[in-house]
């Protein structure tokens, strides 16, 4: 069970949570994950510029992501929810697993992305530069 972090321009990190939603995961192993990241973000949460929740666009959105969203909000800190691997869907596919999400979310803004396809990474990227810059 890693976090991996990325130093961007020498003066940021990036950190790669671990994924909390697999059905598959034992109790004991659920505990422990939300132990790291209830323990990561709160710890940090003052430097903290930006969350990012990553929702496979192909699984949809679960309870456990609107949970999360909830809990990060709750420590005041902004969201982007990101639809990943979008280029395992066929567009008809890909429009039901965004509106889910949207709806799932209470209507706001999402970012659906492909890293294999490069597809709308730039405006990920982007989205996350502009909270770097905010105070
Ligand atoms: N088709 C496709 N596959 C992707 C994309 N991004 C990542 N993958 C693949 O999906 C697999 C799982 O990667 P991730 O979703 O990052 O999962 P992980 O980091 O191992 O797991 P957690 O973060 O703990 O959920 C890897 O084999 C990736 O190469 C994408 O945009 N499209
Ligand atoms: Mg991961």
């Amino acid at each position: 069970m890693l976090a991996n972090q990325f130093k961007i321009e020498n003066k940021y990190y990036l950190t790669d949570l671990p994924g909390y939603g697999f059905a598959k995961l034992g109790k004991n192993l659920k505990e422990q994950l939300d132990g790291l990241i209830s323990w990561y973000v709160e710890e940090k949460a003052e430097h903290i510029k930006k969350v990012v929740i990553l929702i496979d666009s192909k699984l949809w959105a679960q309870e456990v992501d609107v949970e999360m969203y909830k809990y990060i909000l709750g420590l005041e800190l902004p969201v982007t929810i990101v639809l990943s691997k979008i280029d395992k869907l066929s567009k008809s596919e890909l429009w039901k697993s965004i509106m889910h999400t949207k709806d799932k979310f209470f209507w706001q803004e999402i970012i659906a992305v492909s890293s294999t396809k490069k597809v709308w990474i730039a405006e990920l990227t982007k989205s996350i530069k502009a909270c770097l810059l905010a105070k």
